[in-house]
């Protein structure tokens, strides 16, 4: 049976039956990780979420180095029943990594000594705590790439990518963290380290337990290394942007874009009008475009040979523009302006924060729904709010932001039900790639069934039996 749709937020929390930390248990993490690594003052940057939005009331945060610490610690904490919120980069967008009570934060930021590629079958096993930009600096020199890519990349950690079922822009060429992840170390609930998965490019030996860690929001333990395939660096990688009048012309060039670059298109991104505005009004960033529109499309390909790669781009901006499915088009002839196209969209939400109060959503769709949602919310709220929407058009994903002057109880209230619902109704997902956290907890069974619901809190259950680990988040606990 599917749970039916909700009609409003009104959970109300209250703090689960943890023990406070105590004096002898600052001893104890003094005592496993050193004294420097055992905060308990200045810790705002890690009780605040990104957004500044969420805030928890966390006494220490503590930053083990290794697999080893990290286990002495859960053991510890398990036994003790002490609550624990698992935190990477802390760029997450729910709150998935920021406390809500006095969980203490576990920070993975040390563990970042390991990096090895084996070249010869592209497998690289990395400690979790690696910057994703660092890593693909490395992986650079000996011309590989990070198949991830996202706006967050100079601060989000590896294993906090992979708790976050990171999705990114660069989905459309080269899959999910579905189709890299090969293995992982995992420190459960309990303290036990555990090996999931392996190195191999395919091994079909049994179920694929590795995989359940992605978008695993660290319910099921701590990630502190990674084993991934990695990919070839492009030799070429070519950009280009188009200034569009309508959604179904943006669409239309969706597909025209899939037939005429085929293995090449990388990155399909879609920028509303009102966005653009917003950029321009918060960030010192001009639009490419002289004259304003309606949707700004933003193609990357990835290729082995200019020439070939150039040609085809070329092609397809000529018969966008042919077909008048495009009013203006514009290709990147330098890497600045490459640069300046990849900075209007990926400081579109740098831009959104700058706004207003911040409402944010993250939701799949059915292509024929995606930007209905974002024309219902606006035609729901009139001039109540300012609703922007970004986000990467080829995977289905839209990031719908909408803001208002000061915070609006009223208007959160009926929002996140507004949205959800519609979205769920439509066919779609509450979360493309952002997760559950906090923010929508409330909304995490909309479209499971009881029985998987059953099934994941069992499995919550098998790695984390006392359920010490980032509490009142993704998992619905057994009461
Ligand atoms: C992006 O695609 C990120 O830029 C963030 O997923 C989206 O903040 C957002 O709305
Ligand atoms: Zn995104």
């Amino acid at each position: 049976m599917r749970s039916s749709l909700i009609r409003s937020a009104t959970t109300s929390l209250t703090r689960g039956n943890f023990a406070k930390i105590s004096s002898s248990d600052l001893s104890f993490f003094e005592r496993t990780v050193g004294s420097s690594y055992v905060k308990t003052k200045d810790i705002d940057n890690y009780t605040c979420d990104w957004t500044k939005q969420m805030k928890g009331s966390s006494k220490c945060v503590l930053i083990p180095s290794s697999t080893e610490e990290t286990s002495t610690i859960l053991k510890y904490c398990a036994e003790k029943r002490i609550a624990v919120v698992v935190q990477a980069g802390n760029t997450g967008l729910v709150g998935g990594a920021t406390p809500l009570f006095d969980e203490i934060i576990l920070s993975t930021s040390r563990i970042n000594n390991n990096f090895h590629l084996e070249e010869s079958s592209g497998v690289l096993t990395l400690d979790a705590g690696i910057i994703l930009a660092d890593a693909d600096y490395l992986l650079a020199e000996k011309g590989f790439m990070m198949p991830l890519d996202l706006g967050a990349k100079g601060s989000c950690q590896i294993g906090g990518c992979i708790a976050a079922g990171a999705g990114g822009i660069r989905l459309l060429r080269y899959g999910s963290l579905h189709s890299h992840l090969l293995g992982c170390t995992l420190v459960d609930g309990k303290g036990t380290i555990i090996k999931l998965g392996g190195s191999l490019r395919k091994d079909n030996t049994s179920l694929h337990t590795a995989h359940l860690t992605i978008g695993s929001e660290g319910q099921l333990g701590v990630i502190t290394s990674v084993t991934m395939g990695v990919v070839p660096r492009p030799i070429s990688i070519l950009c280009a942007m188009l200034a569009v009048s309508s959604y179904s012309h943006c669409l239309r060039l969706l597909s025209l874009a899939r037939s005429k670059l085929g293995e090449i298109l990388s990155s399909f991104e879609l920028i509303d009008g009102e966005t653009m505005k917003c950029v321009e009004r918060h960030l010192p960033i001009k639009n490419i475009f002289n004259e304003p529109h309606d949707f700004y499309l933003l193609i990357e390909t990835h290729g082995s040979n200019g020439d070939h790669d150039g040609e085809k781009l070329n092609e397809f901006v000529e018969e966008a523009l042919g077909a008048e499915l495009a009013e203006d088009g514009v290709a990147a002839h330098s890497e600045n302006e490459r640069t300046h196209m990849w900075r209007l969209r990926e400081e579109s939400p740098i831009a959104a924060a700058k706004d207003g109060y911040i409402y944010k959503f993250d939701v799949s769709l059915p292509l024929e729904h995606f930007y209905r949602l974002t024309e219902e919310t606006r035609k729901k709220l009139g001039t109540r709010a300012r609703v922007y929407c970004y986000g990467h058009l080829g995977d289905g994903n839209s990031h719908l932001n909408v803001t208002t002057d000061g915070e609006d109880e009223e208007l959160k209230k009926e929002l996140s039900p507004f949205v959800y619902n519609w979205v769920v109704s439509h066919g779609g997902s509450i979360s493309a790639e952002h997760g559950i956290g906090q923010l929508k907890r409330d909304y995490r069974s909309l479209g499971k069934s009881e029985e998987e619901i059953s099934l994941i809190r069992s499995l919550k259950g098998v790695f984390d039996p006392h359920r010490i680990l980032c509490p009142y988040k993704m998992i619905p606990s057994q009461e």
